[in-house]
């Protein structure tokens, strides 16, 4: 009996000490002091008052959590119902956590203030309970600036940006039970109810201005991250075969991702064979996959909260029909000229116009294809505001243009992603076959089965 108490004594020591903090510690492939720049550069952007950042509340059912994206990009910070609060007049950082019980941290690990490293791991100045947040803020409104600046633009997801979510949510708000206020909303009405003399401005700009253009700490991981996720389409590639599913597809690029270190995929995978290479977002994959089918993977991976975007469509059979062929080869060739027109300075337009001058000179129909700038890619798969402006370095861009021809299960969409440098682009998931023949040559080397 007292040999049984002294192992679960020892169990919950084991649980409890410094040592095991991995229990909840963050893969985050950048260094604090990254996470402290950015708070310092946030805080000359918005220089007055106090700067309020609110963490995610909730993980989704059955699924790891995932930190709000702005929450992590200025903190790394991956615990649950965490507040960061920075004061740009004395450029001092606070994270507030909840005080956790001793069954919660035997169940989900120590949270950073129970763990006591909040300093030495992201480099805040201070980490205090949650139940002290609102004296911190009555304590310190009086003596700033009486401005709050927090998100009140439209929080993004792993796989939507800010306008997407808000797309979504409006398509939510249709249904009269379902209409009920998001979680920034509440925070907002709260803080205005509480301290309704205070001038609230929107922290949002400021930070999708910081998030469009990567750091070379990020390009670091978003180089890994294209070969990781390269190398999950190619394993796709290979697992393709007549009477398979889509679904196999799907798990040899999960499997092959989640063997490299990644935390999982950065959207739910597309694998579309046949009619279903037609349908954009299609993402059932349990169809089973016919020989003369072509498949249509749209598949990256979430690294270090960094996401990654390629799509590539191949033959079942290991061959093109000329059918198909003719229209890859379109789609091939807009993709290409764009990936030659993305350099800085670009606007959509010169993109447009580059196609069109390249598709005259080789004699093509682009079949209504036009070039353009795809999406953003960073820490939300669709990132930032969606291409506006013109490109500058360290942008990272999506490329993904696609034809679609329903009437005869031809679907193709060719995406690649890639970072503007100096002078043009670097595509960072080149390492996935892309030509035709490079894709029926790699496709020959399928094992039978
Ligand atoms: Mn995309």
């Amino acid at each position: 009996m007292k040999r049984k108490k002294l192992w679960i004594a020892a169990t919950v020591a084991a649980l409890l000490l410094p040592g095991s903090a991995n229990l909840t510690a963050q893969r985050t492939g950048l260094p604090r002091e990254e996470f402290a720049a950015r708070r310092a550069a946030l805080m000359k952007a918005c220089p007055e008052g106090i700067i309020i950042l609110f963490g995610g509340a909730l993980s989704a059912p059955g699924a790891r959590f995932r930190q709000d994206n702005d929450f992590h990009y200025f903190t790394g910070c991956g615990d649950l119902n965490a507040v960061a609060a920075l004061v740009p007049r004395t450029g001092r950082s606070y994270l507030f956590l909840p005080r956790q019980s001793e069954r919660e941290k035997m169940i989900g690990g120590l949270n950073t203030l129970e763990r006591g490293d909040g300093a030495e791991r992201f480099g805040f100045s201070e980490v205090l309970p949650s139940d002290y947040l609102e004296e911190f803020l009555a304590r310190n409104v009086r003596s700033e600036r009486r401005v709050f600046y927090l998100r009140l633009s439209p929080a993004d997801a792993l796989a939507d940006d800010r306008w997407e979510s808000l797309i979504f949510l409006a398509r939510k708000n249709r249904s009269p039970f379902d209409d009920q206020e998001t979680l920034d909303q509440y925070r907002i009405r709260k803080l205005r109810t509480n301290y309704p003399w205070v001038e609230f401005r929107d922290v949002g700009p400021a930070v999708d201005r910081m998030r469009l253009i990567k750091t070379a700490g990020e390009v670091e991981i978003l180089r890994r991250n294209g070969r990781i996720s390269a190398d999950g389409v190619k394993q796709a590639m290979l697992a393709t075969r007549p009477g398979g599913y889509e679904y196999e597809i799907e798990a040899a690029a999960i499997g092959s991702i989640l063997a490299a270190g990644a935390q999982g995929p950065a959207y739910a995978p597309i694998v579309g064979s046949g009619p279903n290479s037609c349908v954009w977002h299609y993402d059932e994959n349990g169809r089973q996959v016919q020989d003369g089918d072509l498949v249509l993977m749209d598949f990256g991976a979430d690294l270090d909260h960094l996401c990654m975007d390629i799509t590539r469509t191949w033959p079942v059979s290991g061959k093109f029909t000329p059918e198909q062929r003719e229209v890859y080869r379109v789609v091939l060739e807009v993709q290409k000229a764009c990936i030659e027109a993305y350099r800085p300075g670009a606007t959509a337009e010169d993109v447009r116009r580059h196609v069109a001058e390249v598709m005259k000179k080789k004699g093509l129909d682009p079949m209504g294809l036009e070039g353009g700038f795809g999406h953003h890619v960073g820490l939300s798969t669709h990132d930032g505001y969606g291409g506006a402006g013109p490109l500058e370095a360290g942008m990272v861009f999506a490329i993904e243009p696609g034809l679609y021809f329903p009437e005869k299960n031809i679907g193709i969409r060719i995406e690649d992603t890639v970072l503007i440098t100096a002078t043009g682009c670097e595509v960072l998931s080149k390492d996935v076959p892309k030509e035709i023949a490079e894709i029926e040559k790699f496709l020959a080397t399928r094992k039978a089965r």
